[in-house]
């Protein structure tokens, strides 16, 4: 037998030391793009990602309502494979079928109204409207309307206050989805808002862009246009029924798949990657995993693969560890795949696309895969709490709950996943069925998160992904300082409010 030198890692046993920062280096210069598929050194990555997250191929996590949400926020979901295959194509028609298009039209910039400037405005749209102002009372600048559904959910969560939650101007949605394009250019007019409505296929509002946006675009409308229109969705696809399954996702408009096992580093998968090769070419879009190190990176990467899912037993339903005994921690697996990435693209001029699945706990623990080398993570427990997760919404022990499971659990039955081919079918779980407490909108989580990982790439000196990879330095934490790390030596007060 081989045995490794050192023991493997998890997220938690690293911290990352600051770098130099420059007075530019501040969070709204820093860029998350990121590469969704590989490219060839020099071109343009033929699918990016605005923002570097991913929703996990779960039945209690990625379903079309999830995928539009998160496409809104320039990830992507790959919605689960775990159903029949004409349910999964629905879905992705579904996502796709929700075009948006730019009606410009001619409204002046005028971005301080206040409250009472719009309080007609709130009549006109039936009361499903509520005006958030700077300083949360009736006086201050207009930074935007929120729908009441919102304001609601963000109530029952404990916010007290609108304006806490609310996006600033720039990146507000300001009327209810399905206003007529009739109502939604006469509110831009009325109020000379400085924004232009964005429609659906339908023509109904889907939201609005501002128009400084819009201007910086208009030598080419079609790339602010092009990232509106049509959403980004991926999708599961299995190494059983992939000859069925793939054609009808192609044709239902899928951007991109995911061959979804629990271990990738089979011929099960090279077959799968072959046979999409031989009838799509580079056509379509398939990523493959899951592997722990540089044979399993290697193995698919020239199987083809258009980016390589990193995660062995980490994810937060998942016993396979203690199942099977097999698996890898998680920050050292995605260090080793992500070294083997550089090393195949130095040899191959092709840049293969590194995904940390699973193990994400804290919001930190995204910027870190990041600085390992990871190019995006895959979240499922994160996205299952939101409000967009197909799942309930409980009450456990007075507190709202979301249900979440495992795709190897006996509930979601996904035998497919865990296959090692032969008939007969898997006779053990090795995922648990559980409840995640129920965290609120989509939208205003990943905002959150994503600002700590901005803040914390500014203390590296990094404004980009590869920058940060560049730049970080990072430690090993021993067990002693992991506590000094949390409040220590102190009554916290109130958890809610301490967070
Ligand atoms: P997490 O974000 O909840 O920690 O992990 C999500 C990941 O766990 C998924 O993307 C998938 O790779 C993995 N997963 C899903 N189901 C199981 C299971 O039932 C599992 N064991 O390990």
């Amino acid at each position: 037998a081989y045995y490794y030198p050192e023991p493997s890692h998890t997220f938690s046993e690293y911290l990352l030391i600051p770098g130099y920062s420059d007075a530019e280096c501040i969070p709204s210069n820093v860029s998350l793009r990121t590469p969704l598929v590989k490219y060839r050194r020099g071109e343009e990555p033929p699918l990016s990602m605005n923002i570097p997250l991913v929703s996990a191929v779960m039945q209690s996590v990625s379903d079309d309502r999830m995928a539009i949400a998160l496409a809104r926020e320039g990830g992507v979901s790959f919605l689960y494979g775990s159903q029949p295959i004409g349910q999964q194509a629905e879905m992705v028609r579904r996502v796709k079928r929700y075009k948006a298009g730019f009606v410009p039209s001619d409204s002046n910039i005028r971005p301080d109204q206040t409250l009472r400037d719009i309080l007609n405005l709130k009549e006109r749209l039936g009361h499903s409207t509520i005006a958030v102002t700077d300083d949360g009372t009736g006086t201050g600048k207009l930074l935007g309307l929120v729908t009441s559904r919102d304001y609601r959910v963000s109530r029952m969560s404990g916010e007290e206050r609108v304006s806490e939650f609310m996006t600033p101007m720039e990146k507000l949605i300001t009327a209810p989805e399905g206003t007529s394009l009739k109502d939604a250019n006469d509110i831009i007019w009325d109020h000379k808002l400085n924004a232009l409505p964005i429609v659906t296929g339908e023509g109904r509002l889907s939201s609005f862009v501002f128009r400084k946006d819009y201007d910086q675009h208009k030598e080419n409308p079609n790339e602010l246009l092009d990232s509106q229109k049509r959403y980004v969705v991926g999708a599961g696809v299995g190494t059983r029924d992939y000859e069925e399954r793939i054609p009808a996702l192609v044709e239902a408009g899928a951007d991109v798949l995911c061959i979804d096992s629990s271990e990738g580093f089979t011929q099960w998968q090279s077959r799968t990657l072959a046979w999409v090769r031989g009838r799509y070419g580079d056509e379509v879009k398939i990523g493959a995993g899951n592997v722990v190190d540089r044979d399993g990176f290697r193995f698919l990467a020239e199987a083809g693969a258009d980016f390589v899912k990193v995660g062995i037993g980490g994810g937060s339903i998942c016993i396979t560890r203690e199942t099977k005994g097999i698996g890898r921690g998680q920050a050292t697996a995605v260090i080793e795949v992500a070294r083997a990435r550089d090393e195949y693209f130095e040899e191959t001029g092709i840049y293969v696309p590194v995904c940390s699945d699973g193990g994400i706990v804290l919001d930190y623990h995204i910027t870190l895969a990041l600085a390992m080398g990871c190019d995006f993570c895959m979240l499922g427990r994160y996205f299952s709490r939101f409000d967009e997760s197909p799942t309930d919404k409980v009450l456990v022990g007075g507190s709202y709950m979301k249900e979440y499971w495992g795709e190897g659990s006996a509930r979601a039955r996904n035998w497919q996943r865990y296959d090692l081919g032969g008939d007969r079918k898997l006779s053990f779980v090795e995922g648990v069925d559980c409840y995640v407490p129920y965290a609120g909108p989509l939208h205003d989580n990943v905002t959150t998160t994503l600002s700590k990982v901005r803040s914390t790439m500014c203390n590296c000196g990094a404004l980009s992904i590869p920058e940060l990879q560049r730049k970080a330095k990072l430690t090993l934490v021993s067990a002693t300082s992991i506590v000094e790390g949390g409040a220590h030596d102190v009554i916290v007060k109130d958890q809610n409010t301490n967070r």
